[in-house]
């Protein structure tokens, strides 16, 4: 990179410098320093509010990211290159070095020279195709996982193909579109379980999210089997991550009718439920049976996540607008205060997104089992379980911003 000389890169820096200048307001609430947050203007390159700047960032992050393996091998590029999560997700570890600021300039001036904006198109080639299972009903983690969803999308790491819903009340597809809506994509397919469901759970909170603005009537939705259906079809071959963080109905529905399709679409199913025993996701609704049909019987690899109890978050969603219904989710289901709440569903869509890596690890020793006395050998690349490799207190302050993080449009 004889090109990015010194000189040129001291020219160019304080030719942007004066162009993106310190203070400009980011989307979370920091102003941009050159000095001290180079790697926040680069690597979180959804932050800044102004759309030009922000597009030229994504660009920049991208050809920095490429030219970084090259250059540098054991820089700070790597090491984020293998955590595979943005920058902000470093939360509590602190940010990683600055880039070396020569590289990271010129990378500037050859995105703004060839484009203003990145496409979304673009930044989905490589994003993580998933579709989210969801029981969004009884308990809020559901509604803080589609909110993390929706800023890993935002930052270019998730295309949400589709979110079907596995409980019955008449208002969860309306609020997960309002959900949708609120993020700027209302043109996410939702699809319904419309089979025997007993003993249906209350909801403190969908009733009010429903009155957001939205797409969906409240009956409007389709089956979830023809979503899943129409949009697998569309998907190539083993392309596409599903993460339950609800009942498994659906799932053992779409595998009686579409083993084929699944086996040929899906990559990785991640299941939300215990390890042992479970004693929610895995067995209420009579459902029990139909998990193990579904655990026995799942044609691709299969990842039990069952981490998040103690991991609360939601308390600062009272910072956010008045319009995100994320925050009046939490704020209904603890009775009109703001408080954590446990954040297992957030965890299997994180671990879903990302793999094993900075933050988890695969288990592929032991066994798993359901109440009923059936259960199954672990084994690498078939069925595991999620082990997290990061404390608690770092999981809070990752989830906790991918919550508020206020929608990019
Ligand atoms: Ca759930």
């Amino acid at each position: 990179m004889a090109l990015a000389g010194r000189e040129f890169a001291v020219l160019i820096s304080a030719a942007l410098g004066i162009w993106v200048r310190d203070g400009a307001p980011c989307r979370d609430g920091h102003r941009w320093s050159k000095r001290t947050e180079f790697h926040h203007f680069v690597h979180e390159n959804a932050t800044l509010r102004d759309a030009p700047r922000r597009g030229c960032a994504r660009v920049a992050c991208a050809l920095t990211r490429l030219w970084g393996a090259s250059m540098e091998p054991a820089g700070p590029t790597r090491q984020m290159q293998s955590a595979g999560l943005p920058a902000r997700l470093w939360g509590t570890t602190g940010p990683p070095e600055r880039l070396p600021v020569s590289r990271a300039w010129f990378g500037l001036l050859l995105a703004m020279a060839s484009a203003a904006h990145a496409d979304e198109a673009t930044l989905h080639d490589n994003a993580e195709r998933i579709i989210l299972e969801t029981d969004i009903t009884f308990d809020v983690d559901d509604v803080g996982a589609m909110a993390v969803l929706h800023t890993l999308a935002d930052a270019g790491h998730v295309k949400i193909l589709a979110v079907n819903y596995n409980e019955v009340h008449p208002n969860g597809a309306a609020a997960i579109d309002a959900i949708n809506t609120f993020y700027g994509r209302s043109d996410i397919p939702v699809g319904v379980y419309r089979g025997e469901f007993p003993d249906p759970d209350a909801s403190r909170y969908l009733d009010h999210v429903a009155t957001f603005p939205r797409r969906l009537t409240a009956d409007g939705a389709p089956d979830a089997l023809d979503v899943y259906r129409r949009v697998l079809g569309d998907e190539g071959e083993r392309s596409v991550t599903i993460v339950s963080v609800g009942f498994l109905n659906n799932l053992a529905d779409l595998l009686r009718a579409e083993a084929d399709l699944v086996a040929s679409k899906v990559r990785k199913l991640v299941v939300m439920g215990g390890r042992h025993n479970d004693g929610f996701n895995l067995v209420r609704h009579g459902l029990l049976e139909t998990t193990q049909e579904v655990i026995e019987n799942w044609p691709t690899p299969l990842a039990i996540s069952d981490y998040g109890g103690r991991v609360r978050t939601g308390a600062t969603l009272a910072d956010t607008s008045a319009d995100n219904p994320v925050r009046e989710a939490y704020f209904r289901w603890f009775g009109g205060r703001f408080e954590g709440r446990s954040s297992w569903d957030q965890v299997a869509v994180l671990y879903a997104v990302y793999g094993a890596g900075e933050w988890f690890k695969d288990v592929a020793s032991g066994t798993g089992s359901l109440r009923n006395g059936y259960s199954w050998q672990l084994k690498s690349g078939w069925r595991t379980y999620v082990g997290p490799k990061r404390s608690e207190e770092e999981f809070v302050d990752l989830i906790e911003r991918l919550m508020v993080e206020p929608p990019r449009n």
